[in-house]
């Protein structure tokens, strides 16, 4: 048999990652962290949000696999074994999940669903004037493939779309702004801002007191992306100094959100716990089987993370 992959996660699939496995690649030494026996044993790590140093003591490791489409909880172990492949999960379900949940969120903002929920508690009926969509401009920052499916689909809603990269991306019906120079023009025509970018050293606190302030009078943000974009008493400031209209937030600088946080109890702000996107092993899992045949055969590895740039 093959060297032992060990499933280096606290969430409770590992049943389900075992079994998807095993359909795909036969009978394997599957370990999790509670039975990970001897580590020298182990050739893949599939991993979220591992303890620092662990990986390291995998001594003859070949593969890491984010069970994530993001790897930034993998590139914050400094001890992680260098020039090891990494590569991430590429999940069709994943990157549906979260383009329905900014669709979602964004489509309660323009349709003014809480005042008329709040109406609808008073028994008041009372239409509100409204902006038609060919007028409310979405944007979204970060084009990788939840980037760019997510901008797809608010096109096809008919609003005028634009999207910000990191690099210059042409994407056919959507406004492209890249680089610094970029940013502030894009954030100008954001009424809808939603935040899909990868957490690298780059865009760590990016979402701070002079993006929001660049974002137009009214305008809502949605966060699907990580917490540490956000500088969060910039946030606050601007959703109560009446810059922004609201914000609904699936990620977080440390999560689970602390209860006395104040997003807990803010008005204007929506809370939910990182569920934007649920890792499915079964829709997860052919990528993963993939990699680990390509490893085993000398082949090039499919979805494979530049530790440089982080995604
Ligand atoms: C991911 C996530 O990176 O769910 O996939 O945050």
């Amino acid at each position: 048999m093959s060297g032992a992959i060990a499933y280096i996660s606290r969430d409770t699939d590992s049943a389900q990652w075992k079994t998807v496995l095993e359909a795909g690649l036969g009978p394997i030494d599957f370990r999790t962290l509670d039975r990970l026996g001897n580590t020298d044993e182990i050739e893949i790590a599939l991993a979220w949000k591992p303890d620092r140093g662990l990986i390291a003591t995998f001594e003859k490791v070949k593969l890491i696999v984010s069970l994530g489409m993001g790897v930034d909880h993998l590139l914050a172990d400094d001890k992680l074994p260098q020039g090891v492949p990494i590569v991430r999960i590429m999940d069709e379900g994943l990157v549906g999940q979260m383009s329905e949940y900014a669709l979602y969120w964004a489509l309660r903002h323009h349709r003014e669903i809480d005042r008329y929920a709040e109406s609808q508690r008073a028994r008041l009926w009372q239409p509100l004037d409204f902006i038609d969509t060919i007028h409310r401009r979405v944007g979204v920052m970060g084009l990788g493939t939840i980037g760019q499916d997510t901008t797809r689909k608010f096109a096809a809603l008919g609003f005028p779309t634009a999207g910000w990269s990191r690099t210059a991306k042409t994407l056919p019906g959507i406004e492209t702004f890249h680089g610094q120079d970029g940013f502030a023009r894009f954030l100008a025509r954001c009424d809808i801002l939603v935040d899909i970018l990868p957490l690298t050293r780059d865009t760590r606190g990016i979402l701070d007191a002079a993006a929001f302030a660049r974002l137009p009078k009214g305008a809502y943000f949605i966060n699907i992306a990580r917490g540490g974009h956000v500088v969060d008493a910039a946030l606050l400031a601007a959703l109560d100094s009446g810059h922004l209209a609201g914000a609904a937030l699936d990620v977080f600088h440390q999560e689970p959100l602390a209860a006395d946080h104040p997003y807990w109890t803010h008005p204007k702000v929506r809370v939910t716990p990182h569920i934007a996107g649920a890792t499915n092993p079964r829709t997860a899992s052919p990528g993963v089987i993939e990699n680990i045949k390509r490893l085993r055969a000398g082949r090039e590895l499919i979805n494979r993370v530049d530790p440089k740039t982080g995604y």
